[in-house]
């Protein structure tokens, strides 16, 4: 098989940008190695920038998140028994987030692709990525119980930080950034309300806590748990007790509405930066290359950037010969990848308490946030990043 451009994986990094390629007339086959059902219900990331519901209206793939998505323009900071509102379009010029599930971003993608008869292979593992110093990469897959070559002039890895397109990028001309936390997130979904309506961020000497949401009548919250927890040792009442005592506020108005568990599970805190993102032609887009602690919502939204990006960068070239935004792609996105890092990361230090986190330590995350409560430019500074980074 031959085409334009080879896209491995068929998370939102990969569909998007299979969207955006076919919107500009750039040929692409999409190779995922998991089947549609798998990919359509993974839970994951929740909020949508204002950058990536804008690039998704942009692509004609926002039609059901400006239907079902929830606009919002605040988020609340809890922390010592107080309640503060952020309000985001206020601080940022109008700019405000969508909840809205990645799983329905990817059925959305999912159902264009198919409606436009797109090459999109399910079950169509990539072993590797071959020639990526040449002008004639090509990407070994196996489909269907047969090992097969995809030609191409180009091949992104969308596959996620588990995939084999990093690999294709020599180590001695590699560099890793990272960081893993002592702590992780036990997440929930729960089929009850939201008891608010907005996403509230809890700081507590217990622990961090987050409330957020799916749809009106669909709850997602998470607490933060010592690393290296098992989901099942947390029964679904320890669960709702503890977010109780975290979420705890002076507000007599304030209650946590209650409900049935539907999912759990333990997502670990880390941060990773693959640089660079490009080597030949192969070019990293989202997970492959970059992870985000979740605190700061980014993840899915720097997967959008960098596919964006690209997409702009290679129609540049087809339109006008003119290489410079391509040749520009890693740089221009690890300046977006760090914004968010430090964004995610500073967030991640604000809200959550080290194992050996000192009475005076205590004290600095309390001062951080009075700061930010009491000081505009510095709640400006998280509504900016909270918001989303330009997209160029
Ligand atoms: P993805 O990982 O989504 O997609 C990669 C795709 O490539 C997958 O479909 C995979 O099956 C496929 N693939 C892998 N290897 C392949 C191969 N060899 N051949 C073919 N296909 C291959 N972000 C938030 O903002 N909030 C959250 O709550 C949140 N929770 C998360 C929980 C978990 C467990 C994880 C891992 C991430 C979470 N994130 C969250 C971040 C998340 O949203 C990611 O940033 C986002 O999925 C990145 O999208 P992609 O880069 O498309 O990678
Ligand atoms: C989510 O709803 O999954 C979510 C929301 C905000 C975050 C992280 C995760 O910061």
């Amino acid at each position: 098989m031959r085409t334009t451009v080879a896209v491995i994986g068929a998370g939102p990094a990969g569909l998007l940008l299979a969207r955006l390629l076919d919107n500009a007339g750039i040929g692409n086959v999409v190779l995922e190695s998991r089947d549609r059902a798998y990919v359509e219900q993974r839970q994951r990331a929740g909020i949508l920038e204002h950058g990536t519901a804008e690039a998704l209206r942009a692509a004609g793939a926002g039609e059901r998140m400006d239907r079902e998505g929830l606009p919002h323009d605040g988020i609340e900071l809890r922390f010592d028994r107080r309640r503060h509102r952020v309000d985001l379009p206020a601080l940022t010029g109008g700019k405000y987030v969508t909840v809205y599930a990645q799983t329905e971003v990817c059925k959305d993608l999912i159902a264009l692709r198919l409606a436009d008869g797109g090459p999109l292979l399910f079950e169509a593992e990539a072993l590797a990525v071959e020639g990526a110093e040449t002008a004639a990469p090509r990407v070994r897959y196996r489909h269907g119980g047969r090992e097969e070559v995809l030609e191409c002039d180009y091949v992104v890895g969308c596959d996620g930080y588990w995939g084999v397109a990093r690999e294709a990028v020599p180590q001695a001309l590699s560099r890793v950034s990272e960081r893993t936390y002592p702590f992780a997130w036990l997440g929930i979904l729960a089929d009850v309300p939201p008891s608010h309506d907005e996403l509230v961020y809890a700081r507590h000497d217990r622990g961090f806590a987050l409330l957020s949401m799916r749809t009106p009548v669909l709850t997602r919250a998470y607490l933060q748990v010592p690393a290296g927890t098992d989901a099942a040792d947390w029964s679904d009442t320890e669960i709702w007790d503890e977010l109780d005592r975290r979420l705890e506020t002076d507000d007599p108005a304030w209650r946590l509405a209650r409900g049935p568990v539907t999912a759990k599970s333990v997502t670990p805190l880390r941060a990773h930066v693959h640089e660079p993102m490009r080597h030949g032609r192969l070019f990293l887009a989202g997970d492959a290359a970059h992870i985000v602690p979740p605190t700061g919502a980014k993840g899915l939204n720097l997967a959008v950037g960098d596919v964006v990006t690209f997409a702009r960068a290679l129609t540049r070239l087809r339109d006008t010969g003119d290489p410079g935004l391509l040749d520009a792609y890693s740089d221009t996105c690890l300046r977006r990848v760090w914004q968010a890092e430090r964004f995610s990361c500073a967030m991640t230090a604000l809200l959550h308490r080290a194992p050996d986190a000192t009475p005076f330590d205590d004290r600095l995350q309390l001062a951080g946030l009075d700061r930010i409560t009491a000081v505009r430019s510095a709640e400006t500074d998280l509504a900016e990043g909270y918001t989303g980074f330009p997209l160029d």
